[in-house]
């Protein structure tokens, strides 16, 4: 029954996950660009922007293969884990609407942003580590 109670409080679009907890928080790290402990909506976009190498608005799994080590090098090796953490919605690319989501479910206090506090509260829900 604990486990059915636990479940029920997940956020509907996101499923208990494997997760690198360190690599998370690196890559969180390397969005905040302002590094004010918090990532901004427009941070975010910023660095999908950059991984979109084809500018197509879709980062693919190609893409983050290429493109997240230039972002910061110790991604490297961590490229597929990170895409399937952020393809929330499991579509086979990264889109806006993912992005939106994630937005949603981490901002508990509504003002915008991601905090760090917020990002790590939203991986207790929803990882194992
Ligand atoms: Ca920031
Ligand atoms: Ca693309
Ligand atoms: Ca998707």
């Amino acid at each position: 029954m604990l486990v059915y109670a636990c479940l029920i409080l997940l956020p509907a679009a996101a499923a208990l996950t494997f997760c690198d907890k360190e690599t998370l928080l690196l890559f969180f790290d390397k969005i905040d660009l302002n590094k004010n402990g918090k990532v901004e909506r427009t941070e975010a976009d910023d660095v999908a922007k950059r991984i979109d190498v084809s500018n197509d608005t879709r980062i693919t799994v190609d893409e983050a293969r290429e493109a997240l080590s230039a972002v910061e090098p110790r991604l490297k090796g961590k490229e597929d884990f990170l895409f399937n953490f952020f393809d929330l919605d499991k579509s086979g690319d990264v889109t806006s609407a993912d992005v939106d989501a994630i937005f949603r479910l981490v901002d508990l206090d509504n003002d915008g942003a991601n905090a760090k506090e917020e990002f790590l509260n939203f991986l207790e829900k929803i990882c194992i580590f």
